[in-house]
């Protein structure tokens, strides 16, 4: 059977959760269409966590990797679409680094594309109800950090897929935010079993509308 790696991150920045591990803990053990998930929770360490990325993958050779991360006051699950090379920390990560406008990898590209089928991904996701979108930009701190190294390392494995996908605060944070928006936990369980569902069905994505002004 083949593996799927699905990461989420432990607590930063004054939280005492990440929904993001919440969410993909939920899925660690689950079969989807003959593959097994196994869920990880990574460090939000810059260096760190690109190498507990790449440990995992050469463990369990994943056919498909989704890294998934917490973005406060976003309102839709966020399917990104492109990684850059450029670390550029607002606030220090959980090792007390913060880098500004320093490259991840020296002699690697300005960007990175994800290789997930992102429109059909949209398309399923909106279709079951969950509210999700498209983004042009998964920020500079760790959560793009590890969406350039996923896509770096799998570069040359024509056979391994990648990709990042951004969750808003849960309920429970939300509401120590003032006028945060949130989706509940089980909500983005669902969508990251739809959107892995549908990578699994899907070899060339779909050229449907999705795209934005800003
Ligand atoms: N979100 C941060 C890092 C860890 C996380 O869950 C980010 O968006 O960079």
């Amino acid at each position: 059977m083949s593996n799927i790696l699905l990461t989420g991150f432990a607590p930063f920045g004054g939280e005492s959760t990440n929904p993001s591990w919440e969410a993909v803990k939920q899925l660690d053990g689950a079969r989807i269409k003959g593959h097994r998930v196994h869920a990880r929770e990574m460090s939000v360490v810059f260096g760190v966590a690109n190498k507990e990325l790449r440990k995992w993958i050469r463990e369990l050779k994943p056919a498909l990797v989704i890294c998934v991360g917490q973005a406060g006051g976003r309102a839709t699950m966020s399917l990104e679409r492109v990684a850059i090379n450029v670390d550029d920390a607002r606030i220090p990560d959980n090792g007390g680094q913060q880098p500004i406008d320093e490259v991840i990898v020296a002699d690697g590209p300005d960007a990175y594309f994800t290789s997930l089928p992102i429109k059909a991904m949209l398309r399923d996701m909106k279709a079951a109800g969950i509210p999700v979108a498209i983004s042009q930009t998964a920020g500079t701190f760790v959560c793009n950090h590890v969406f350039y190294g996923l896509m770096h390392t799998i570069r040359t494995r024509k056979k391994m897929r990648g990709g990042f996908i951004h969750i808003p605060f849960s309920p429970e944070q939300a509401a120590q935010h003032a006028d945060a928006p949130s989706l509940a936990i089980d909500t983005i369980v669902h969508g990251l079993r739809i959107g892995i569902t549908t990578c699994l069905k899907t070899d060339k994505d779909v050229a449907i509308v999705g795209g934005a002004e800003h």
